[in-house]
């Protein structure tokens, strides 16, 4: 089983309240206000882990609680702050509100964000002495923290998937250059789940992920077959595999049934590069026709996988079809705890980035103020937080 989806819902911690108390010593028969305030409630915060595959750990427990910050007490003691919630994702996982709307996008290993902040803690007596009022017979009490219902949608993080009809030899492949073993057989609908693979470049010096998901059929992206499910994970790939059994004849129109399914899902996946891979030559005696001419198709590639032969060269080349990705942490200097994003309508992005003073704005600065501050509300910014925006340091409110 692979779960991609899942619908959490997270508290955040209580303030703990402040404290209602007075100095008592031996010798004083009357003290004065010594209440000290309330802890901070935990912040439930969401954690991108490299090591996990999918999000099938929120399947048998979906409701999660940060903890409550303690109460002040007398001599002036601060309540213990309460203990953050941080839940693990896999990486590429998004964070959809209620609305759908999304808040966050975990897109790189460590990435984190606050999905909702832990109460602000109630203010001890002491606070409120006055010299006209000395003896405050009152303590605030703390806050409840946020909640949020939200929806977890794991997108995989591949430079390639690969894509084509059932059998057409797309696990065997992937075994072939990658470190991944998933299962091959010759019934169509082998693979259930999308797998990740690992290739190493032959001179050693980088490494590509490569994405296996299962088979599509005419009418995937309508739901038919296994394949629309899993569409969504091509989404992230720069490059699609198509890998299409040379062994029979009719490939150009095999390559236009999958062509068409991609471009019924939309979602960019008709305009993305790919490269052809016609399988099982070992089963013919001829080189295998390809007749379709278009500009999106930037390699055909002749291989088996059974015997091996064309899978270096393919192998090979695919490092330069997937150039190296800039990392978020490349941008700037500033140490980059997470990355959060809000795609516009018009889909220009920026970026919250959190530096060792408080945050940063990169990327193209909203107009709408509101945006702004939700964005940042999202990062965990909290009042008084120093956030730099075009070069200036200005105070969060
Ligand atoms: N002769 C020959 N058989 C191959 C070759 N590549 C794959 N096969 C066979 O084709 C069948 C399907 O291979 P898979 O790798 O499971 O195909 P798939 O595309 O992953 O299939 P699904 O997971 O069902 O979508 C298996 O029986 C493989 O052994 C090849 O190059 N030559
Ligand atoms: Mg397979």
């Amino acid at each position: 089983m692979f779960d991609d989806r899942a619908r959490i819902h997270v508290q955040a911690g209580r303030g703990g309240d402040g404290s209602l108390h007075f100095r008592r010593e031996k010798h004083v028969p009357k003290g004065g206000p010594d209440g000290g305030d309330g802890g901070p409630g935990g912040d439930a915060v969401l954690v991108a882990d490299p090591d996990l595959r999918d999000l099938s750990s929120f399947r048998s427990k979906r409701r999660f609680k940060a903890g409550d910050g303690g109460p002040g007490r007398g001599a002036l003691k601060h309540g213990a702050s309460g203990e953050a919630l941080e839940l693990r994702v896999p990486v590429g996982t998004q964070v959809l509100d209620e609305d759908g709307q999304l808040i966050a996008d975990l897109a790189s290993p460590s990435a984190r964000v606050v999905v909702a902040r832990g109460g602000i803690p109630g203010r001890g007596n002491k606070r409120f002495a006055t010299p006209t009022r000395r003896t405050p017979r009152f303590a605030e009490t703390g806050l409840p923290g946020e909640e949020a219902s939200l929806e977890l949608r794991l997108k995989l993080l591949a430079d390639a998937a690969l894509v084509g009809l059932p059998n057409a030899g797309k696990s065997s492949l992937l075994r072939r250059i990658s470190n991944a073993r998933p299962k091959v057989a010759e019934y169509p609908f082998t693979t259930l789940a999308p797998v990740l693979g690992t290739v190493d470049a032959p001179d050693g010096t980088r490494q590509l992920t490569v994405a296996d998901v299962p088979g599509l059929i005419e009418g995937a992206s309508e739901g038919v077959g296994l394949g629309h499910e899993f569409l969504a994970h091509l989404e992230r790939a720069n490059l699609l595999l198509h890998v299409i059994d040379a062994a029979v004849d009719g490939i150009d129109e095999r390559w236009r049934t999958i062509d068409a399914e991609l471009a019924a899902y939309g979602a960019g996946l008709d305009s993305r590069q790919q490269a052809v891979v016609l399988n099982k030559i070992d089963l013919r005696t001829d080189t295998p026709p390809f007749g379709i001419d278009d500009p999106r198709i930037v390699r055909v590639f002749r291989v088996s996988c059974a015997t091996g032969q064309g899978i270096d060269e393919l192998k090979r080349e695919l490092f330069e079809l997937c150039p190296p990705q800039p990392t978020p942490t490349a941008e700037g200097d500033d140490l980059v705890d997470f990355l959060v994003y809000r795609p516009r309508p018009e889909g220009r992005r920026f970026r919250v980035l959190r530096t060792d003073r408080g945050y940063r704005i990169a990327g193209e600065v909203p107009d709408d103020e509101e945006e702004l501050a939700a964005a940042l509300k999202a990062a965990g910014a909290r009042k008084g937080d120093e956030v730099e925006v075009d070069g200036e340091v200005l105070e969060f409110q």
